[in-house]
Parts: structure tokens; sequence; C-alpha cells
């Protein structure tokens, strides 16, 4: 079942044993990241830091870094069942018969209580803080890496080093785990969007959304517009609201009718108290006000350890002023670290890997199974396996594959048959490295990408490669006569199977 707030889905963590507390004091900078790290690693549980230092709120972490926590939080046993779920919302079935209209109805009821409804009060703002009062530096932000937020050292655009001068002193501190929630301010569209923030100053933030996710679409429009844009940072609420800010939903879906949908439930919300326009979960542990000026002169945000085991250089990104910090009356800060693989945020991935796959399929039915492997921090890397009919028909998956939203970033496409297991990285890279003809099997192409990516030749641009590592066909260019891949028969597997007994082998048949 749905978990109505963090701390309800905390108490459970604890009662399956998946949570430990730690009673030591501990260090907001570097020192929780570093134990964070090595317990994430090690597959370990969600930890509870009560005692940080200089701080007093307990700081949670690493709470979706396992399959079972994900899926906890999600209120189901396998990220599939979400999927099918999907699968029906897309493909719903019409009934024909009364009776098959009526055994529909609790289905429509759930779809019409999906979206998000708004109360007057909220336990988020139980506690209120607001102008001189309001002070983002008593939250326990952690400094994840040791060159967070150092601008001294090599991790800044060379185009941006000016504004190091006149950019306030950081302890490199940020805020990793929080939903952004904006207003389209043509539409009234809300939009949440998971983004790191910056601490500066107790009512200073930078915040750090990439020009292609949909905070920054935001921002343009009230850049045109010379209007002042109302932000509000919340952290907590619905157990399913952290996933639900990081799924690639298109620009003008809401996160919140989606979370409606995970939540099994409509999400209440509750305006914020200086910025009423925003309206924020009311189960928030945390909730930061604040607003963006247009006019104002960016701010030298970063840098940051991130989702690519690199640091994302210091650049020039909005100043967030705040003008409250609400929380409940005894909050949990939530956080996370991201960096080399794997960390808490490969879980959140997976999720959206295998409940996206009916959506990506609507666009790609070719597409039989995907997995973006581990080692390729969600954007470098996809292996995805096709039933190929016709020549050249991998290309064709690609450029889908590069047109489709976020996944668009996609810097390595493999593309293999359907006799092949994705999800089997080994298996993936023998078919890459049997079946190609470099020259005549690898498509590359100029696109937007992450701009996370380093080594692409400009910010948010450069080149990505499809790999089609299917056995080729005719039409496909020069091909000469193609074997056959080995494989016993069935027949023979079945008789040693059923006598492996009588070989007195000592391993495993
Ligand atoms: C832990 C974590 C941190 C993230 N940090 C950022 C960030 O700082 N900036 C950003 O633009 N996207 C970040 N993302 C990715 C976005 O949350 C994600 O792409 C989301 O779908 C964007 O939503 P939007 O399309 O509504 O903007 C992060 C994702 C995770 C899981
Ligand atoms: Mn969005």
């Amino acid at each position: 079942m749905p978990f109505p707030d963090l701390q309800t889905f905390v108490a459970e963590l604890e009662k399956r044993g998946w949570l430990t507390r730690i009673k030591a004091e501990v260090d907001p900078l570097l020192e929780i990241a570093e134990i964070t790290d090595r317990v994430t690693k090690a597959g370990g549980p969600a930890l509870l830091f009560e005692r940080v230092r200089g701080h007093a709120y307990p700081v949670l972490i690493n709470t979706f870094g396992t399959k079972e926590r994900m899926c906890l939080a999600l209120g189901v046993n396998d990220f599939q069942e979400l999927a099918d779920e999907v699968q029906t919302l897309i493909k719903p079935e019409i009934p024909t018969t009364l009776l098959d209209k009526i055994k529909k109805l609790p289905q429509l009821a759930r779809l019409g209580s999906l979206p998000p409804k708004v109360v007057k009060r909220g336990m988020c703002q139980e506690v209120v803080h607001r102008d001189r009062d309001a002070d983002v530096t008593t939250l326990p932000a952690i400094k994840c890496w040791p060159q967070d937020g150092d601008v001294t050292g090599p991790n800044v655009y060379a185009h941006a080093r000016p504004h190091a001068e006149t950019r306030p002193p950081t302890e490199g501190r940020y805020i990793t785990l929080g939903g952004i929630y904006t207003i389209d301010p043509e539409t009234q569209d809300r939009n949440v969007g998971m983004y790191r923030v910056q601490v500066f100053e107790p009512r200073l933030c930078g915040m750090h959304w990439h020009m292609h996710h949909d905070g920054a679409r935001h921002f343009r429009k009230y850049q045109r517009r010379k209007e002042r844009m109302p932000v509000a940072v919340a952290l907590g609420g619905p157990a399913i609201m952290p996933y639900a800010a990081t799924c690639p939903l298109p620009p003008d879906l809401s996160e919140l009718l989606f979370a409606g949908f995970l939540n099994r439930g409509a999400i209440e919300l509750v305006p914020c108290v200086t910025q009423p326009a925003i309206h924020v979960p009311t189960t928030a542990e945390f909730v930061i006000e604040g607003y963006i000026d247009p006019d104002e002169e960016p701010l030298l945000e970063g840098p940051f350890g991130d989702h690519t085991g690199f640091y994302s250089m210091a650049d020039l990104f909005p100043r967030l002023h705040v003008t409250a910090v609400t929380h409940r009356r005894n909050p949990l800060y939530p956080t996370t670290i991201v960096g080399k693989p794997p960390q808490e945020d490969f879980w959140l991935g997976k999720a959206t890997e295998r409940i996206f796959l009916p959506l990506l399929r609507v666009i790609i039915p070719d597409i039989i199974d995907y997995n973006l492997p581990r080692f390729g921090c969600f954007h470098n890397c996809a292996f995805v396996k096709i039933r190929k009919e016709y020549p050249l028909q991998a290309r064709r998956v690609m450029s889908a594959i590069w047109g489709a939203g976020q996944m668009a970033f996609t810097k390595i496409i493999v593309v293999v048959d359907e006799h092949v297991d994705v999800q089997d990285e080994e298996q993936v890279w023998f078919q890459v490295c049997a079946n190609i003809d470099p020259k005549r099997d690898i498509m590359l192409v100029d696109g937007p990408l992450d701009i996370l990516d380093h080594a692409s030749r400009g910010l948010g641009v450069g080149s990505k490669m499809g790999i089609d590592a299917t056995r080729k066909i005719p039409g496909e260019g020069e091909i000469r006569d193609w074997p056959d891949e080995i494989e016993m028969s069935t027949e023979m597997r079945a008789q040693v199977t059923r006598r492996w007994h009588e070989y007195g082998i000592p391993i495993p048949g």
C-alpha cells in the first residue's frame, strides 16, 4: 500500500529491518557521503543519522538504495506490476456488455481520483519561518564529494570563471533529493522535477535545472514575460514523490497526476505560505519557498560530483531567493548522493526503465526489451532488443529512441536480435563483438546530449553512436552469407539434464 508520508515509510523500513539508525555524531561534510557510498555499494540498509554535527534534524539517506526498498516505496513487489498497469492504461479493453462495464467501474473511479487535491492546511506548515526568519542553512544539507562547490580548482567552465569572485563563499552543500515545484505561467500546468539545489546563504540558493528539463523551460517563459518565478523545493511527502519527481514524463504531463496513479490516490497539496501560486504536498517534511528573478544576474553554481562519476563543472544558474522555510514538527531531512555507480539513484532509474517500457513501445513497437546498464549511468548506454523483420530496422529504432523524450540523450545504443537477453551484458557484448563490421554497422549522428556529458564537443551537444549488432540480412549493404549461431539441440539438452545424476560430476547440471 502507498505511504502517505516519509515517516510512515521509514517506520515500515525499520519494522522490516531495512533501516539502521546511527547514533554516533557525524559530519554532514563528506562523512555521511563516505559512509553511504560504502553501504549502498554493499547493498546495505537505509541510514538514519540521528546526530548530525551543527544541525538539529536527522538525515535520512540510501532510502531507495535497493530494489526491495524502491519497490516498497512504490507499493509493489516488482516494477513489472506497475508496467502492467501502465500497459492497461494505454490499451484499455473497451467493455461491451453491461457486466463488463460494471466490472470496469473501480478502474474508472481510480482514474478519476488521480489529479491532485488542493486543501487548506498541511502538516508541512506546522512550523513556518518566513522572510528574515527563514534560514536554509539550518537544514543538514550535505557535502558529497571533496571538490563540491570548489571553484578554485579545475572544475569550472572558463566562460563562467569570472563569476567566481562575486560568488558568496560556500561549503559545497547541496539539497539533493528535493522536488522542485514550478508552474507554467501560460497554462498554469504544474511541474515537479528533481534538481539539485546548492546552499549559499540563509536565503540564497543556486538552482541547477538542466536546459532540457521542464523547470528550465518554465523559467525561459518567465524570462520572456519579465515576471518573477515562484518556486518551491519540497522534501519528503508521499513515499512515491521522490520517484515521481524523476520520471521522464512529456513536458505537459504533470508529475503530480502520475504521482496520483503511483500513489493509488490523489496527492494532497497545500498552497505555499509566501508563494501561494505554488502547491506542495501537505505531508512534506520540509518546504523551501522562494522566487527567481529572471532579470537578475545568474550565479556560479557547482561543481558537484555527479551521476556520471565525474564532477559537473561549475556554470551559471539562477539564484533562488528564499522567502520561507516551513516544516513538520519533527522533520527528517532526506537526501542522497550520486557518483560512480552503483548509487541509490540507480534504482530510481531502473524503476523508470521498467515502468516506462510500455510507453516507449507505443512510439517504438519494435522494442521487445531494453536495459540501461549500470555502468552507462542512465544516458551513456542502452541495450535494445528487437524482432528484426526488414533491413536497417535497427537504425530506425535508434533514430526513434533519439527522438523519444529523455531517451534522446542516450550516447550509445546497441541493438540486438530477439534471442539475446539484454539484461545480460556479457551476451550483448558477445553479439557486438561477433556481429559487426564497424564501418558498415555503426551509425553516428549529431544532436542534443545530457549537459552532464563532459566528453561531448559542446555543452549538451555532440555525437551519438548506434551499434547494429543484429544478424545482417540482404539490403543492409555489403554482406556475405551469414552463419548460424551455435546451439545444442533441445533433445540432447533435455536428455543430459535428465541423466545428470548418473554421470557423478560434482557440479550442478
Ligand atoms: C538524484 C537525482 C538528482 C538529479 N539532479 C538533477 C539536477 O540537478 N538537474 C536536473 O536538471 N536534473 C536532475 N535530475 C534528473 C531529473 O530529475 C529528471 O531528468 C526529471 O525527469 C526531470 O523532470 P522534468 O522533465 O519535469 O524537468 C536528477 C535525478 C536524480 C535521480
Ligand atoms: Mn516534467
